[in-house]
């Protein structure tokens, strides 16, 4: 039988193909917990189960309204450019410390099975609102892509840029394995809209808001975070001090 590299990826993301890099979840655990880390974050997981899945909510209980914050639009010359064009051209890039970078278009994304939850969204600033988001888990992708072993950290690139710098975002093993962790490219059932990331974000619902990456181009494996950005794992940690464990 001849897959072709689409076909294959997609399968895999269904958790069919024998043939794809697995990395079990105590794995990841067990790399994660013995790497030299602060205490508080050490402490934060002996205290909670980091794989308990956020509370989820009835259609009837979402907000009408889903409050955009932070970019409403990157309104770049690239962005505006692929908005015109439906996002078509669109790539979610997979790489750093992967075995099998890839390029993800729309159409691949769409084309995988997809998980569908309905969240409560905590933005710091005091607000939060209730969605319903549609879009594959980013664990088969990333098993699909291979992480390799010194992988820790995935970072989030994004397509705005604010004050100068680019958003970014970052998690760790935990969090991206989570079955909580998807890239949404639908909000309440329609395509995911420019404020709120268009054409995909992330959805990482034991975390804040800040931590949810819209507008995501590439998504990059990482041994370290000191040498990415500002260093501190994202956006707000780099120019406004918010934690980068932001668990909820
Ligand atoms: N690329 C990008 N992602 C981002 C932001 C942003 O400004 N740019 N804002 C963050 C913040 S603070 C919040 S609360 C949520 C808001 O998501 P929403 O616009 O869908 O409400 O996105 C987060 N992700
Ligand atoms: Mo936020």
């Amino acid at each position: 039988m001849i897959l072709t590299r689409r076909q294959a990826l997609v399968t895999a993301a269904g958790g069919l193909l024998a043939g794809c890099d697995r990395v079990a979840s105590s794995d990841i655990g067990q790399r994660v917990l013995s790497s030299a880390e602060d205490g508080h974050r050490i402490l934060q997981r002996g205290l909670t189960d980091r794989t308990a899945l956020a509370p989820e909510f009835r259609a009837d209980q979402r907000s009408p309204f889903f409050r955009p914050n932070g970019t409403r639009n990157p309104n770049t010359p690239d962005y505006n450019a692929s908005a015109a064009n439906r996002f078509a051209d669109w790539r979610v890039r997979i790489d750093g410390l992967v075995r099998r970078p890839l390029d993800l278009s729309l159409a691949d994304l769409r084309a995988m099975p997809a998980r569908t939850q309905i969240t409560r969204h905590d933005c710091v600033e005091g607000w939060s609102a209730i969605g319903k988001w549609t879009g594959p888990r980013l664990k088969p992708i990333l098993e699909f892509a291979g992480l390799r072993d010194d992988a820790r950290y995935l970072v989030f690139h994004c397509a705005d840029v604010l004050g100068g710098r680019p958003y970014y975002e970052s998690i760790d093993l935990i969090d991206a394995f989570h079955p909580q962790t998807i890239l949404a490219w639908m909000l309440n059932d329609r395509l995911l809209g420019v404020p709120n990331g268009a054409p995909v974000r992330l959805r990482v619902e034991r975390q804040l808001g800040y931590k949810h990456a819209k507008y995501v181009q590439r998504i990059e494996a990482v041994a370290s975070l000191d040498g990415v950005f500002g260093g501190k794992g994202g956006y707000w940690e780099d120019v406004a001090g918010y934690e980068w464990y932001a668990g909820i």
